[in-house]
């Protein structure tokens, strides 16, 4: 049973207020479909102002789904003229690289767009369909979410406000406020805090491979290369992006990766032998530096009364395999065709049922996360099995390097066809 405290059709002439917190990809997308569907009147609350969220660099790819979502409700117009197709990833296995066609294998392909370019495209959408957006909001507190007229306190530039809202949504991350305005007892929160860490750089240096490199070495560990600009000669003139990771220990700071150390390690991790002598990692400056340790969170379920959690509000995932940006435009349009059924047809069900829909493909990504985040990681330097798993790890990525079934499946739960 969830619990959805939305009963009966919304009354009265007005359109719905929905009040949204947070205008990153999850906010944004629900309030353009909402709000491009005439049906609903969308305030969105964000923290930060326009240029900041414009400029934040985090996710990259994008999932086919995603980019068929995006596409139906015409959101995806300069992604696909100035993003670009992912149709092949490459591993490398002690400097051993093996391309896997991930097209041909999972009948679509991902696209690189940078999830700052994502939220610059839905930010104008949202305002072109005559959303509303108070930026540099403080004090954002969730009242009467229990009941049939919850609202949304903050503070804004015209001082102290107040939203009386139909419905209330928490996209506001993971660090937000809005999954601490329910009661506790009422979700349960599922955590896993992992092994492993990486130190995450983005670069000022064009991509050194026209692929994304997932890159294990026994001994060192996990080294990745992500694209964030085309590789090779293109028309853009956008200054070249490179995402960088390396594995590191959980207990690192970042003063202990000078730039030496991050270039001299990715030369060792991502080096290629004998199969390509000629080459060669591109450097240049680098711009961000980050420790991430790795965490998995679920929120079950996602909504009480009035309030629905969408995107990293409600869950969280590692990064490999690159599935939080997508889960959290998946959360959006879902919980817009629920909203649309309750308010056109006065139809409960799909509202009762936004978390398990949800929780389903969560779930799924958590599994396909988990296995490849161990498939491409070893094991702490110094833990007493650290051989023995390491060499588990290696032994599975070549099987299914070596098995086209295998790889069909891989392929497309990465791509999300
Ligand atoms: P966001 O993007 O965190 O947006 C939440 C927004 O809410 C605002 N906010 C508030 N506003 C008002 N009042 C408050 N009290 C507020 N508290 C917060 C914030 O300012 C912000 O604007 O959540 P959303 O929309 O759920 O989107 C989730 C994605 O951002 C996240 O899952 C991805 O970035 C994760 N992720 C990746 N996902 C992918 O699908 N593919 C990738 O390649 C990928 N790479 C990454 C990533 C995340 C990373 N980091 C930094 C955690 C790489 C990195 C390094």
């Amino acid at each position: 049973m969830n619990n959805c405290g939305v009963v009966g059709r919304p009354s009265g002439a007005r359109r719905p207020a929905i009040t949204i917190i947070g205008a990153g990809p999850a906010g944004l997308l629900l309030g353009c479909l909402l709000q491009g569907s005439g049906a609903f009147d969308c305030t969105i609350l964000e923290r930060h102002d326009r240029a900041s969220i414009q400029t934040r660099p985090r996710a990259g790819l994008l999932e086919h789904r995603s980019v068929e979502l995006l596409r139906q409700h015409g959101l995806a117009e300069r992604l696909v003229a100035a993003g670009y197709q992912h149709e092949s990833c490459e591993f490398r296995i002690d400097g051993e690289p093996v391309v896997v066609k991930l097209a041909a294998l999972a009948g679509g392909t991902q696209w690189v767009w940078p999830q700052q370019e994502l939220v610059t495209d839905l930010l104008a959408a949202f305002l072109e369909r005559d959303g509303r957006v108070h930026f540099e909001v403080t004090d954002v507190a969730l009242h009467d979410i229990g009941s049939a007229q919850p609202s949304v306190t903050f503070r804004g530039r015209d001082g102290d406000q107040v939203l009386a809202s139909t419905i209330v949504v928490g996209a506001d991350g993971f660090h937000g406020v809005s999954r601490a305005a329910v009661p506790p007892g009422v979700l349960r929160f599922i955590d896993h805090e992992h092994e492993f860490a990486w130190v995450a750089i983005l670069a000022q240096t064009p991509p050194s491979s026209p692929h994304i490199v997932y890159a294990v070495d026994d001994d060192e560990g996990f080294a990745g290369h992500m694209l964030r600009t085309p590789y090779g000669e293109t028309a853009s003139t956008a200054p070249p992006i490179t995402r960088f990771y390396l594995q590191c220990d959980r207990v690192d700071d970042v003063a202990a990766w000078p730039d030496e150390r991050i270039w001299g390690d990715l030369q060792t991790r991502l080096a290629i032998g004998a199969a390509d002598p000629a080459w060669q990692l591109h450097t240049g400056p680098i711009v961000e530096k980050s420790i991430l340790r790795m965490r998995s969170f679920v929120s079950e379920p996602m909504q009480d009364g009035r309030l629905f959690l969408i995107g990293d509000a409600a869950h969280v995932i590692t990064p490999i395999g690159a599935k939080g940006m997508n889960l959290a435009l998946h959360d959006a349009g879902v919980l817009a065709r629920a909203l649309q059924a309750w308010s056109v047809a006065g139809d409960e069900q799909p509202l009762a049922q936004f978390s398990t829909v949800c929780l389903r493909r969560i779930w799924e990504c958590q599994a396909f996360s988990h296995w490849f985040t161990h498939l491409i990681h070893r094991p702490v330097a110094g833990a007493p099995d650290a051989a023995f798993r390491a060499r588990l790890g290696t032994t599975r990525l070549t099987s299914l390097l070596e098995d086209e079934a295998a790889l069909a499946v891989f392929a497309r739960a990465y791509v999300g066809t």
